[in-house]
């Protein structure tokens, strides 16, 4: 390697902590974020005009959804140039920009790094896809028909069963797309646009690790990692079997494939190792296990800082993602208890409620019924959800308008709806002869547009988000989840975050301390300890609309947090969704 710039997030010396152990992430999903010249789509100078408010927060990372150049098939997870910025958003000087002034702050960017796949817009699958003896010709996954199978005599598709394989799409429909030109299919784990890059080759490993220098290289803090944990597919891609973690049926042959820890550990040595420090580097990576998550994240043998792990996303899905089955307090604190005590030694978590694929939380698992006034369930349930995740161990991550108590839409027509995973399900279920307005509804919780909706600066109409008319509709809460109603106010949810993150700063228990669950039975409570140096911190969440008993004793100690104000608590009683950290 050259000598590479040093950057501000590359320090660490022997014996300290990597800086990102004590960080707290804000995600930034740029088309939805804030619209500087009125066309409807948010961009990096909307971005730029809003740093305060994640100053104010307190998170010193920010996270940005790609921004790159791309015909936004899957709103810019489809990559059609890396090394540039979509028009849409801005320009490279724009990015430098917001790289300075939010350095300026103490904040580091984080970019999005999709190189499982790419747009097939992109010039190596433009040349890829033209013969089948280019230089690129191997860059992506391309396959033969099944033998006995040949194209028609103009190159046409040959029928179904000539696909290699039964695999179908995240996003509905099969994985094969087949490409007259060189008579092949090539494999798209997401949409057509999307065709997954040759992980094999290693002239793809080398342009990639030169395109994240390339970045670094302008002074980002470090990536984001798109379903990171695909890109080592089982050789001779088996037939799939039914659904696996309700995710699709050739999951399993992909989601831990062979070389994956071999591929990853090959960006940690040449891309991060290679220069001075660390970097954030955060690998998203449905499907694996506490088991899987504790070698990727292990301090000396890992490969990343941590991993986002999609168990806990997952426990109210069920065949599909679209049948909602019912979770109890007991399956989520169990379930997170145990990514706690797996990374416990040596592994690492991230912590997150919310991301631009994941319904809002508060509509989710909290009490969304009074939010268009701004009632005290709403408020009471997005802060107590809020203290059992920032009070853990592990980085925790707030997606933008999270910290506002940001609701699902109440989509009534399919017209409102732009993600092609929503569009895509819903063609393929009416087609199948599904009752549309049961399709719908299906969708209405879990759709990713209810993460997608504009953000919402005030209570102006578009929310302040645009003066023009925006890609999506507002959302139902934007009367009362708005930046200018919560920033100045500390008992708004906006205030209640900020208390979060300033004990974290303040309180080494809450980055380092040992994590133990009590009260594991228990059925309305999610309680647990931290325990660090002799000192203990105790979290006490009723996550229920009803009162609920946990033993007195554990109100022993010093509240130095609570969502709510109760004159003469009682002792051993929590009100519906009331939150405590205790120092005892
Ligand atoms: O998502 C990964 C993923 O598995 C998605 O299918 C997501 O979890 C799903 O929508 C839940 O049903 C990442 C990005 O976060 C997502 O926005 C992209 O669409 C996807 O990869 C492809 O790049
Ligand atoms: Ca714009």
């Amino acid at each position: 390697m050259t000598d590479r710039t040093r950057t501000p997030f590359s320090v660490t010396t022997p014996g300290e902590q990597p800086w990102w152990k004590s960080s707290v992430v804000y995600q930034i999903y740029p088309r939805s974020f804030a619209d500087s010249n009125g066309d409807g789509i948010g961009d990096i100078r909307g971005i730029i005009n809003h740093l305060d408010h994640v100053e104010k927060l307190g998170a010193n990372v920010i996270w940005l959804s790609p921004i790159y150049v791309s015909p936004m098939d899957d709103n810019g997870y489809d990559i059609a140039n890396y090394q540039d910025i979509d028009p849409l958003f801005g320009t490279l000087a724009d990015v430098d920009e917001l790289i300075a002034d939010a350095r300026d702050r103490g904040i580091g960017i984080v970019m999005d790094l999709v190189v499982n796949h790419t747009s097939d817009e992109h010039a190596w699958f433009e040349e890829s896809r033209s013969s089948r003896d280019n230089p690129k010709a191997d860059w992506y996954i391309w396959r033969d028909p099944e033998p006995g199978f040949t194209a028609g005599p103009h190159g046409e598709e040959p029928p179904i069963e000539a696909r290699p394989n039964n695999w179908e799409s995240m996003f509905s429909g099969s994985v094969w797309e087949w490409e007259p030109r060189r008579g092949q299919y090539y494999l798209h784990l997401f949409s057509v646009k999307q065709p997954d890059l040759n992980w094999e080759n290693v002239e793809v490993r080398e342009a990639v690790k030169s395109m994240m220098h390339w970045w670094l290289d302008r002074g980002i803090a470090g990536f984001r990692m798109d379903v990171v944990n695909f890109l080592s597919k089982a050789e001779g891609l088996p037939e799939g079997e039914p659904t696996h973690h309700g995710y699709t049926n050739g999951f399993p042959h992909f989601y831990y494939g062979p070389r994956i820890h071999e591929f990853l550990g090959e960006l940690r040595r040449d891309v991060f190792d290679a220069r001075e420090g660390t970097f954030l580097t955060v690998g998203e990576m449905p499907g694996v296990s506490p088991e899987q998550g504790r070698k990727f994240t292990d301090a000396e043998s890992g490969q990343v800082s941590m991993v986002f792990q999609f168990e806990h996303m997952d426990l109210d899905h069920g065949a599909t993602k679209f049948d909602r089955v019912p979770m109890s307090v007991r399956t989520l604190k169990d379930n997170l208890s145990r990514w706690q005590d797996g990374l416990a030694d040596g592994g690492w978590n991230s912590l997150y409620w919310n991301n631009h694929d994941q319904p809002r939380i508060v509509s989710r698992w909290g009490d969304d019924s009074d939010a268009h006034d701004g009632g005290p369930l709403w408020r009471s349930s997005a802060t107590a959800l809020a203290t059992v995740l920032h009070m853990m161990r592990g980085t925790p991550y707030i997606y933008q308008g999270e910290e506002l108590g940001m609701t699902n839409t109440q989509f009534a027509d399919i017209s409102d709806y732009r993600d092609i995973e929503s569009l895509n399900y819903y063609r393929q279920s009416v087609d199948a002869g599904q009752d549309p307005a049961a399709v719908l509804d299906s969708m209405a919780w879990v759709s990713r547009d209810n993460a997608r909706t504009p953000v919402q600066w005030d209570s102006s109409e578009q929310a302040g988000f645009t003066t023009g008319e925006p890609w999506i509709p507002v959302g139902p809460s934007a009367a009362v989840a708005n930046a200018a109603a919560q920033d100045d106010d500390p008992t708004s949810i906006f205030g209640y975050y900020r208390q979060l993150i300033t004990l974290r700063r303040e309180l080494d228990i809450v980055v380092h301390g040992d994590y133990h669950l009590i009260e594991a039975e228990h059925e309305q409570v999610f309680a647990y300890e931290r325990h660090h140096n002799g000192q203990v911190l105790r979290v006490l969440a009723n996550l229920t609309g009803s009162e609920a008993r946990v033993p007195a004793e554990h109100f022993g100690g010093q509240v130095v947090l609570a969502n709510m104000e109760r004159h003469n608590r009682e002792a051993g009683v929590l009100a519906p969704w009331e939150a405590l950290v205790i120092s005892v």
